[in-house]
């Protein structure tokens, strides 16, 4: 430290230098406080991105198929689970985390309220969802806090098997009957948009991102990182031999980028607002299994202190 500059001085030096900043460290309570908004809501997202695929678990067409999505389905819960602690370790308790997740304060991804409706589905969410949820991790690798970038390299190696599982799905589809051929092309219509949503609104419409960038919790902006989303799809999608939804999609050879068309904005706002095709039907799933599950945590209390008076016991036994 040095005593040259102030505490946020130096703070914004350590992350200049590309220091990871950690728990016990002295940070700006706007960075702790936007550090635990990011983190939870994306615990959250994890969270409520089982509810769709769950759908399907028990439809699965094969028996390789139903162990490949409750692996992954798994997968999501641990992502869960390692984002929740990695954002107590800001000094906020899950259960409050998870109050205001119920009380709808607090987002989930967008792209969860929206219908699964076939099988062809869970191939495109591997592909699109858990492809865009990649882009944006592998970014976040490499964000200023510790604990959420060392989770970030984990769950950044299971979201590669999930995307190549989804891909596989639509693959082995696209190589079937036409009605399999169609089924593939209707997913990847319906999860187009939503995917490209995922990454929020436009920079120019992003409030909190020139603070983050600044404070290098997001190391790319929300446009740079949709942009690179698209251009390692649209080859993806040739290889499956289907069209995207967006005839203004094309390389533009001076950028050697694809330029696509406008995104509905109107609908994700809508979306994020509480008011997509399944946003109430999933708050009320996670709420009754939290109520579901009061037993186990009481349970789970009850056995800790029973476990903490033996271990006294047999302290003052010795
Ligand atoms: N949905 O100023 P910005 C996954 C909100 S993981 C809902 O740009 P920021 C794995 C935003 O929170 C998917 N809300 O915000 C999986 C803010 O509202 P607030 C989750 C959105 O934070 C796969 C407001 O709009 N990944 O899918 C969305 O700087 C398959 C203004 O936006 C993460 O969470 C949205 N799409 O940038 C699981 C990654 N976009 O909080 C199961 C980490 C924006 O002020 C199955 N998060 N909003 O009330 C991030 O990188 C960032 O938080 C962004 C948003 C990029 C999502």
């Amino acid at each position: 430290m040095d005593s040259r500059y102030s505490l946020e001085e130096n703070f914004q030096n350590r992350i200049d230098n590309e220091d990871k900043i950690e728990p016990r460290d002295w940070m700006p309570e706007a960075y702790r406080k936007t550090l635990v908004r990011q983190i939870s809501q994306h615990a959250h997202s994890e969270i409520v991105g089982m509810l769709p695929e769950g759908n399907w678990i028990s439809r699965a067409p094969s028996l390789k198929r139903k162990l490949a999505l409750l692996a992954k389905i798994q997968d999501e819960a641990g992502h869960g689970l390692y984002l929740y602690s990695a954002a107590e370790t800001l000094g906020t308790p899950r259960s409050e985390m998870i109050d205001a997740l119920h009380s709808g304060k607090a987002k989930y991804s967008s792209i969860f309220n929206y219908p699964t409706l076939n099988w062809a589905d869970m191939g495109a969410i591997g592909w699109l969802v858990d492809g865009a949820a990649i882009v944006n991790q592998v970014a976040l690798t490499r964000t200023s806090y510790g604990p959420y970038s060392r989770a970030m390299v984990r769950i950044c190696k299971e979201e590669s098997f999930h995307q190549r599982q989804g891909f596989d799905i639509l693959y082995t589809m696209s190589q079937g009957t036409e009605a399999q051929k169609n089924m593939v092309q209707d997913a990847v219509n319906r999860w187009w948009w939503p995917s490209l949503m995922m990454f929020g609104p436009s920079d120019t419409d992003s409030p909190n991102s020139a603070q983050s960038m600044k404070w290098k919790i997001k190391r790319l902006s929300n446009d740079e990182l949709r942009q690179k989303f698209i251009d390692m799809t649209v080859p993806q999608a040739a290889v499956l031999g289907i069209t995207l939804p967006d005839p203004e999609l094309k390389f533009n050879k001076e950028t050697q980028h694809y330029d696509h068309g406008e995104i509905n904005w109107d609908e994700f706002y809508q979306v994020i607002a509480g008011n997509g095709p399944c946003n109430i039907e999933r708050l009320a799933a996670r709420i009754k299994a939290h109520e579901d599950g009061q037993w186990v945590r009481e349970a789970a209390v009850a056995y800790a202190k029973k476990q903490n008076v033996k271990n006294q016991e047999t302290k003052s036994i010795a």
